[in-house]
């Protein structure tokens, strides 16, 4: 499928609104939809690749064996799979983003650990290139790492930066004999196929004019020299997928493989990131459609005293908690997708809202199919014990929960703060100084805030009410909530995690919820097979989270019992458990 993206688009982003107590609906409804030829040609893909997947490569086979099968991977080269939305004059199957999410659900569907040694590659490994490289770096790289000849990695962790990825120490210094090549020296952690790639996308610091050390990117080569990686690391799940550490020992990399501007690194990285984190959305719908067909199967063959399993209300309480954050993952993953190759470029938080979201539903629902499967989850010959290892680090890689958390809650408490200023010029580091701006921009706001208009979701149809009223309830007060932070914190909000990672719990679960009612209201007005189920679905996502959100608004404020109480209590126990180096209390046996 052609890549369909438009060359732009005004439409902004919609998380960040939510800060604001505002439903930028644009975003979401219409819900995006792929012309009809597209999907044609997408399913025409689909079809073999599941087929593939199914039948012969074997998940079980590559997480036992640690290492992917060679075969399946020299059967996957032709399949397009190592390129999928890499430019077809590169070589790539030129997908769109949309296109991209259901290839590779296919994939999350099987085996994750397959997924991260071809996501490794094309969704963070060599995305740089297609994103900011220049003609020369396309034309010589891309070829051979979209048809799978190459593989790449992308390395940015380090021993001591993980979260805080500007922290890095890897330094590459201008070469001394004048020729503007870089000298690349030190060490990278945890890198996805660090031990098969021919291609890096390596971050380090170089020196700039002013003295200070800036990131820049670089494309670097295994046959640069100076280059040895570790042992494949042993790890809980995805074991398939090759983790490596890489250490980079005087490698000469040439002037032209610097990967956008010299000093411009930290943007190629967040770049790349903000791209890649769409894809996860795709996949672990996949895995979680996966778990229910295993859940429902039990559910309707096990029987206990007396009837199927499937008939007690607690199960059937957890098949349709699966359901509905299925569907709500899924509207957003595609919501996602849908905007990018709309051209819209303002998804960074909705791409991080996508991951958070997707990794933390699936994590929830292999849980739950594995307690519905009782003790036949938990043995080896059921797929769903992998599935629980292999899903646990998407928590954590690719920006873990609290970071983006974080992400999500200080960008839009920043907008909020903007919103709130009428003069103020915008402070461009919020997570750093925040209270730069936040601080004058209150007080010059504090005398004239006002309830803003009432968010609304008027395109919603009668049946979809119910969820619409939810979120048009919740967006009015996350934005409440966050002025009152702003008021009360200042300059201090930047510290307050608690506070924070409620509204970004908050925001994430609105904005899926909202996709969610957008997905469903293009099925009402299509009148699909499947659109009263949909109705169900959305309403039923959207009443649950609404539950969760409000309780998490209600906390968020200062003046709750959990900004007076619990919080400071939480601070002081996590105090003493650091300060004695374990759990501090006394035993009830007094030894
Ligand atoms: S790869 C490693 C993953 N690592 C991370 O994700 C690192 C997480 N940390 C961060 O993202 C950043 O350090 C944070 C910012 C967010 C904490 N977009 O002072 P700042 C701009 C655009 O706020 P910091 C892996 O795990 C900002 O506006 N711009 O930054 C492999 C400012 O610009 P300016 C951004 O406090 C997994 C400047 O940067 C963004 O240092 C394998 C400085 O900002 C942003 N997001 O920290 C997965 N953030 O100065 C395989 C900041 O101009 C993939 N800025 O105002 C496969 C999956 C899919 C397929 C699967 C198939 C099964």
């Amino acid at each position: 499928m052609a890549s369909t993206s438009a060359a732009g688009s005004d439409i902004t982003g919609f998380t960040r609104e939510l800060f604001m107590g505002r439903l930028n609906s644009k975003f979401m409804h219409p819900f995006p939809e792929p012309k009809e030829e597209d999907l044609e040609t997408l399913k025409m893909l689909v079809d073999p690749f599941s087929k593939f997947m199914e039948n012969e490569n074997d998940a079980a086979k590559n997480d036992r064996e640690c290492a992917v099968d060679e075969a399946v991977k020299e059967s996957l080269k032709p399949m397009g799979a190592y390129g999928m939305m890499t430019p077809e004059e590169y070589g790539g199957v030129g997908l769109d983003h949309t296109g991209y999410a259901r290839l590779v659900e296919v994939v999350g569907a099987h085996d994750l650990g397959l997924g991260i040694h071809l996501g490794a590659s094309q969704s963070i490994g060599y995305k740089g290139i297609v994103l900011y490289g220049n003609k020369e770096q396309k034309e010589k790289y891309l070829p051979k790492l979209a048809s799978g000849e190459h593989v790449a990695a992308f390395c940015l962790t380090e021993d001591g930066s993980g979260s805080d990825a500007q922290s890095i120490k890897t330094r590459a210094v201008p070469a001394d004999d004048g020729s503007g090549d870089f000298i690349l020296n030190g060490g990278k952690i945890w890198i996805s196929n660090g031990g098969l790639a021919e291609v890096f996308t390596v971050f380090a610091q170089t020196p700039q004019p002013d003295g200070k050390d800036k990131m820049t990117a670089f494309i670097v080569e295994r046959g640069f020299g100076g280059i040895t990686n570790g042992a494949p690391e042993k790890k809980m799940g995805i074991n398939c997928s090759n983790t490596t550490t890489l250490n980079f020992d005087d490698t000469r990399v040439p002037a032209a493989n610097v990967l956008g501007e010299v000093g411009g690194g930290f943007k190629v990285a967040m770049g790349i990131l903000n791209q890649g984190r769409f894809g996860m959305g795709g996949a672990l719908t996949g895995t979680m459609k996966t778990c229910m067909k295993y859940a429902a199967a039990h559910a309707a063959e096990r029987t206990q005293f007396g009837k199927k399993i499937g008939e007690f209300e607690m199960i059937q309480g957890k098949l349709a908690g699966m359901a509905t954050r299925l569907y709500a993952t899924e509207s957003l993953a595609y919501a996602i997708a849908g905007n990018m190759d709309r051209g819209v470029t303002d998804f960074q938080m909705e791409a991080a809202c996508g991951k958070v979201f997707s990794s933390e539903c699936a994590w929830w629902v292999a849980d739950e199919t594995l307690q519905i499967l009782g003790g036949l989850g938990f043995m080896r010959e059921y797929p769903i014990e992998r599935i629980v290892r292999d899903l646990r680090i998407f928590r954590i890689f690719e920006g873990s929960s609290e970071i983006l958390r974080l992400f999500v809650a200080l960008y839009g408490v920043k907008a909020a703060g903007d919103d709130l200023k009428p003069l103020q010029k915008a402070l461009k580091n919020p997570l750093a100084n925040l209270g730069a701006i936040v601080g004058p921009a209150v007080s010059i706001a504090r005398a004239r805030i006002g309830a803003p208009e009432k968010p609304s979701l008027d395109f919603a149809p009668a049946q979809l009410r119910p969820a619409a009223d939810v979120v048009e309830d919740c967006a009015a007060r996350l934005g409440a909530a966050t002025r009152e932070l702003l008021l009360k914190h200042g300059k201090g909000i930047v510290d307050r995690q608690l506070p924070l990672e409620r509204a970004a719990s908050a925001a994430m679960e609105i904005t899926a919820a909202t996709a969610a009612i957008a997905r469903a209201t293009r099925a009402v007005s299509r009148s699909t097979d499947t659109a009263a189920l949909e109705v169900s679905l959305a309403n039923g996502f959207a009443l649950e989270a609404g539950q969760r959100v409000r309780a998490l608004i209600r906390d968020m404020t200062p003046s709750s019992e959990a900004g007076t109480t619990i919080d400071p209590l939480r601070r002081d126990i996590a105090k003493s458990v650091i300060a004695a180096g374990e759990y501090p209390a006394r035993h009830p046996l007094g030894f």
